[in-house]
């Protein structure tokens, strides 16, 4: 049977999962991870990025090139019969920008297999480091936007979203207008997703609607570049962005570079995605009814949706799904660095911290942490600095509830707008790993949690959209839930059940973390 490859090009770390997929048995056959700041201190990343001013946050591309080389070199030496692969796809953090010039289309379709990828790509960037989504130094950019298209409302209908900092959009106007001699030299502007996709292929490879549409840059209903917001972000910048096409599209075989190099088949390199919307696919919420939540650097919570109606407060987004369809997803700054923070602050381990929320009560005895350590997105706030009431800095177990309390408090509070009733919550990303963490959001949005089998749901989610796109290429439409089947199904013994006397308490505090939360707006 074929096999079929899924990455995920993460904040941290790059993820490839292996599936065997096909009309017998079904199965995961390799997950593996590099983690950027281990595998490769040498680009000085720090949780994968470079914090300039507290405001500008980027990355390196060249580090996710090289980590893309290193694992392609670990599927090599892992005794998996390469020739079997058939297509490849995968996932990638949203809304970051890699910025290439005229060399970067024939350094791409001439690599050295020789030769390591990322020595090859001097001269193909001519932007050095990409901003990525912890991005938030772009606040004039929004409002120049914002103004030209019409206000928060009109981009909110047009693109999905009101004008966002990390968005492509701002990013692309801060570099156009603060480096016009390199944006001049520059003669395609990717998302990672399409940029990992470019090096597979060789060639340029297109964006897809579910990633496209983090950018404030494309008509959601349409799936085009949207005239009016291209014209309000840069000089000349249609021709310089990818086309949009179907999340399914072949965007062309894996290049003579890694066929030579690793002794992989020509196989069918598919569009990728962003992480959620890929995780969407992994958690196989194809249908609308469940809601997903990715503990990972950031937190998310998303559901699919047949229509693309917005956040009315302006807080969330609608994306395209790559299933087809729209998705709602509201995005936290602060989720795995805020408890990492406590973690820090108080010395402990993941163990000695889920033992310290099992000590403790829900509700943490009127104890309160707003958890902003980092300028938060949701709500917008620029200036970070954590918010306690009712909780003393000394208290390490207090604080660990706390943090992950007020976390999920959140998430429930910011997800009303798509998600009023829960019915059950899928769970992915490195935190959904931790038990006690789950069992606070059961109890705070009185549904159970459950996790599938599979680690990680955007590496996932990218093979099955693999899997997907090579059966259409071949002629045969598999339908998505056959697609998920046999992967997505919760593992055994992954649910947890909210607690009645937990969900009472919460019922009470969440109003009181919602005006803590108005206070802080308002003051
Ligand atoms: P991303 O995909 O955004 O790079 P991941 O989904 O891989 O992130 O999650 C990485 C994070 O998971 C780490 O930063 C760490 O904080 C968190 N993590 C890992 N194990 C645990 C655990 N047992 N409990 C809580 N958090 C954990
Ligand atoms: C979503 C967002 C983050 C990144 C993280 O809008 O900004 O979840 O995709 O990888």
């Amino acid at each position: 049977m074929a096999f079929y490859v899924g990455f995920d090009s993460s904040t941290q770390s790059l993820t490839a999962t292996v599936i065997e997929a096909g009309d017998g048995e079904r199965r995961v056959i390799l997950d593996a991870t590099i983690v950027f700041d281990d595998a490769l201190p040498g680009y000085r990343t720090r949780h994968g990025v470079v914090t300039s001013d507290g405001r500008t946050v980027t990355a390196p591309p060249g580090m996710w090139a090289e980590a893309l080389d290193l694992m392609m070199g670990q599927l090599r030496d892992a005794g998996l019969d390469l020739r079997r692969i058939r297509a490849i796809s995968g996932a990638a953090q949203q809304h970051g920008s890699v910025y290439l010039t005229a060399a970067a289309a024939p350094i791409l379709s001439d690599l050295n297999p020789q030769l390591a990828l990322a020595r090859q790509l001097d001269g193909a960037f001519s932007r050095a480091m990409s901003p990525v989504w912890l991005d938030c130094s772009t606040g004039v950019e929004c409002r120049a936007l914002t103004d030209a298209v019409g206000g928060d409302a009109a981009l909110a209908r047009l693109s999905g979203s009101r004008a966002y900092e990390r968005f492509t959009a701002a990013q692309i106007r801060k570099f156009a207008v603060g480096d016009a001699p390199a944006y001049a030299q520059t003669a395609r502007i990717h998302l990672v997703s399409s940029f990992m996709a470019s090096l597979l292929c060789g060639a340029d490879a297109p964006v897809e609607p579910g990633d496209a549409s983090g950018m404030n840059l494309m008509n959601l209903e349409t799936h085009e570049w949207a005239p009016a917001a291209l014209a309000a972000t840069a000089p000349d910048l249609l021709r310089r962005l990818p086309p949009i096409r179907p999340s399914w599209t072949i965007a062309g075989v894996l290049s003579p570079y890694w066929q030579h190099r690793y002794g992989f088949p020509p196989a069918r390199i598919v569009s990728w995605s962003g992480d959620n919307p890929s995780s969407l696919v992994g958690l196989g919420l194809i249908a609308e009814g469940q809601l997903g939540i990715s503990l990972g650097t950031s937190d998310t919570v998303f559901a699919p949706r047949t229509a693309p109606s917005t956040d009315p407060h302006g807080a969330g987004h609608v994306f395209g799904s790559p299933a087809g369809g729209y998705m709602a997803l509201t995005c936290f700054a602060n989720g795995s660095l805020a408890r990492e923070r406590i973690r820090a602050r108080y010395g402990l381990d993941w163990p000695a911290f889920s033992s310290h929320l099992s000590a403790t009560p829900p509700g943490n005895g009127g104890g309160l942490l707003v958890p902003w350590f980092v300028p938060e997105i949701t709500p917008g706030i620029s200036r970070p600095g954590p918010h306690r009431y009712a909780l003393g800095p000394e208290d390490a177990a207090a604080n660990v509830r706390a943090v992950v309390e007020g976390q999920a408090l959140s998430m429930r509070l910011f997800s009303t707008w798509f998600a009023p009733e829960v019915g059950a919550i899928r769970a992915t990303g490195g935190a959904a790993a931790n038990r006690e963490i789950l069992q606070v959001l059961a109890d705070v949005f009185d549904a159970p949690v459950v996790r599938i089998a599979p680690r990680n749901a955007a590496a996932l989610g990218a093979a099955l959209r693999a899997f997907h796109a090579d059966r259409l290429a071949a002629g045969e439409s598999v339908p998505w839930p056959e697609v998920v089947a046999g992967f997505t199904d919760p593992a055994p013994d992954g649910e947890i059940r909210p607690r009645p006397a937990a969900v009472a308490v919460y019922a009470g505090v969440l109003p009181r973390y919602a005006q803590a939360i108005a206070a802080l707006l308002n003051g």
